[in-house]
Order: structure tokens, then sequence, then C-alpha cells
């Protein structure tokens, strides 16, 4: 694998030296100050790359993945418009083709990019990790939101159970929730009120998940021309959760999903953000054998280990160490390394951009204001971990 670290720019509380001393020599980044919906232009792709690449006196860096070229709403919803946008993101495309970046992840989650309920879920180590309640998640949409519709979601004992949890909550409490759910984390760049946030979900009242799936082909169909003409692969990342919400479909969650997505336009180049996180939240979806089955189409990993809380599709979910939990990332390294090994074999590059995704809230970070989940000593530690995985991983087959 190779070692990637999210990187959110020049404002990021992590310095590249940071990165440089947790072990990590690709970067993940993207230009986040472009608005949705803008070019990025080449100049400004070089500008940041330089920034990245050419410190002096120290280890390089290579600007390894994008993470990520927003897809807009128009593009999702299918809007009379989305043909402008689409030109936008193809003109990005080839714009990073020219610098040389190679891997270029992004998504197709309508409105909300990922979601938590919290984020300081106090861990039994004084840690504190990101959390999915469905309880209160159900709460927000039952009884702050109120959005129309959800009542039906939802059977009489789970309603009960939400209301208790919203009854209980005091207004700072409301407000930190919605806050959580709406604008908590990077990646969302707006902070809506609940009337603008409802707004945007109406935009969607015609898409159902058939018509989301047909916006997706209609875009990849004019996308991945364009990735192959620029030499550029493209990674989608999958839902987080992985299951539908907020009445909006989602069509990256499963293995059929991911297969289906990937029968859309079968190019290389229309591939796969393989987030163990995202994916691992459904018991469902079997890791290891998702790797060894659409390993050729993975372009990019996430590696992280959520706890799932039940075995119901829509349960609560917290973000456990990355050796721990419910994903087996010890095993998900291992099918790594075999895939890795049969990409060599067969010629290709067998070195995929790995980032250790999220980390808890740990050591010095508890005192500092960090991203949420991207604190340095989280994913410093799961970097550390996983790398030391691969490492024995590797030294065990050559002795075998
Ligand atoms: C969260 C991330 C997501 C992801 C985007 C990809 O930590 O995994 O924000 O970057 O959904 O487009």
């Amino acid at each position: 694998m190779e070692y990637t670290w999210r990187w959110y720019g020049p404002n990021d509380p992590v310095s590249l030296d940071d990165i440089r001393q947790a072990g990590a020599s690709g970067i993940v980044t993207a230009l986040h100050e472009v608005a949705a919906g803008e070019v990025w232009t080449k100049d400004a792709i070089t500008q940041r790359k330089k920034l990245i690449e050419e410190m002096p006196n120290r280890n390089s860096l290579r600007w390894s993945v994008v993470e990520s070229v927003p897809v807009t709403d128009a593009i999702k919803v299918g809007a009379k418009n989305r043909d402008q946008d689409i030109t936008v993101f193809q003109e990005c495309i080839r714009n990073l083709g020219a610098n040389d970046i190679r891997t270029v992840c992004y998504n197709f989650m309508p409105v909300l990019d990922w979601t938590r309920t919290d984020l300081d879920y106090q861990q039994p180590d004084g840690s504190t990790a990101l959390r999915f309640d469905q309880t209160a998640f159900a709460a927000f949409e039952l009884y702050i939101l109120q959005r129309p519709g959800a009542e039906q979601e939802y059977s009489e004992s789970e309603k009960q159970q939400a209301k208790e949890y919203a009854d209980q909550l005091d207004n700072t409490a409301v407000q930190q929730l919605q806050q959580n759910i709406i604008a908590g984390l990077p990646g969302s760049d707006k902070d809506y009120s609940l009337e603008e946030f409802q707004e945007v979900l109406n935009q969607y009242q015609s898409v159902d998940e058939a018509q989301l799936r047909k916006n997706l082909q209609y875009f990849l169909e004019k996308v991945i021309p364009v990735a192959e003409a620029a030499n550029v692969k493209l990674a989608i990342h999958p839902d987080d959760p992985p299951r539908p919400l907020l009445g909006l479909p989602r069509v990256v969650s499963t293995e059929a999903d991911a297969r289906q997505l990937l029968s859309m336009v079968d190019s290389p180049h229309n591939g796969l953000t393989f987030c163990t996180g995202s994916y691992g939240a459904r018991p469902d979806n079997d890791l290891v054998g998702m790797v060894e089955r659409l390993g050729d189409r993975i372009h990019f990993l996430h590696l992280r280990s959520v706890q799932r809380e039940s075995d119901k599709v829509n349960g609560s979910f917290y973000e456990a160490n990355h050796l721990e939990g419910s994903g087996d990332l010890l095993n998900v390294v291992k099918a790594v390394v075999q895939l890795e090994k049969q990409l060599r074999n067969s010629g290709l590059v067998g070195n995929i951009p790995m980032r250790p995704d999220h980390g808890h809230k740990m050591l010095d970070d508890l005192h500092k204001k960090t991203n949420p989940g991207y604190s340095a000593i989280g994913r410093l530690r799961g970097l550390a971990e996983l790398r030391g995985a691969e490492m024995a991983l590797l030294g065990s087959s050559q002795l075998s």
C-alpha cells in the first residue's frame, strides 16, 4: 500500500511536517477553497502541488489522490443545468491529469456527505470517537426537523424511543445535534437553517433510487471517457452511513451497488474508493470478500473500523480503533496484500494508495481545535498499526 494522509490544505492544523513524521508519503487533498461547480484551473492545481511537493531538505511528499472533486446536487437530481456542472467536472479531471494527478475520489450522496450524530463520543480510555446513533438521528428528523414523510419510515416503538430521546434534550443539546448532522463535519460546506435544509431535501422529491442510478449512469457516461483520455482513475466513495437517509435514496451502499456502478461503464477508470468504515457499517457487507472480488477496480483505500451496535442494517455504530471493532481490518489488510501481489504479477501497479481514515481524538489533540475525525494523533496511531500489520504480513509471506 502507498501510505497517504488527508490534508485539508494550508489551513489544516495538521502540517505537512506532521504528516511526514506520521510516516506517510502521499497526500490526499482537494482545492477546498474552490466552490462546488467551479473549475480547478491548471495553474491553481500546479501551485498547490508545488506547495506539497517542493519543500527543500525534507522527505519528499507526493500529491497522490484528490479527495474530492465535488459533484453538485444539480448533477445528482438530474436538473436541466446539469451538463454545465458536468463540463466543469470534466475540466477539473483534465487539469488534474495534466498535473500528473492520477486518482480522483468523489461521491454521489444526495445533500449530505457523511453523517454523524455525536462528534465526541466518550471512550473508556478517555479518547473520543465519532458516532452515529440511530435513535438520536430519528429524534432529529421526526421531532426537530419534522420532515414530512419521516413518520411512515419508523415503527411505533422506534418513534417512542426517539420521542423520549428528544424530550430529554435541552436547547443547547438540540442545537448541537442539529449542527452535528447538518454542518458539523468536514465536507459539509454549508450551514443551513432547518427551513433551508428542508428546501434542499425537497429538490429530491421526484428522485427515487432508480432515478438516482440513472443520473449516476448519465454522469459516468460523460466523465469516464474524459478520465480515460486524461489517464485519471475515478474512485467513487460509498455512502456513509450506507443506507437511505432523510428520505433520500443512496446507491453506493453494498457490493451489489458497487457492481452495478462498475458495469454502468465498464472501464478501469471507473473504480471504487474502498472505505471499510462506510461499507463496514452494514452487517451484510463482507469486507474481505469485497476486496477479493472487486479488487482490480479498487483505486483508493480508506481504512477504518466501525463498531456496529446492532445487527440491523440501520443500526447505530461508532468508530473504533483501527484494528478493533467490527471491521476485521487485519484480514482486510491481508486481502489487500494478496491483491497487490496479484496486480503486480499481472504487470499492474500493485501499490494502492491507502489512508488511515479518521481516528480518535486523543492525547494532546483533546485540548486542540481539530477537524472532526481528522486530528493528528488518532490517525497517526491508525497508520502505525496498519503499517505494522502490513509489514508483518509481507514479512511472514516471504518466510512461507
Ligand atoms: C469522511 C470522508 C468523506 C469523503 C467524501 C468523498 O471522512 O470519507 O467526506 O471524503 O464523501 O467524496
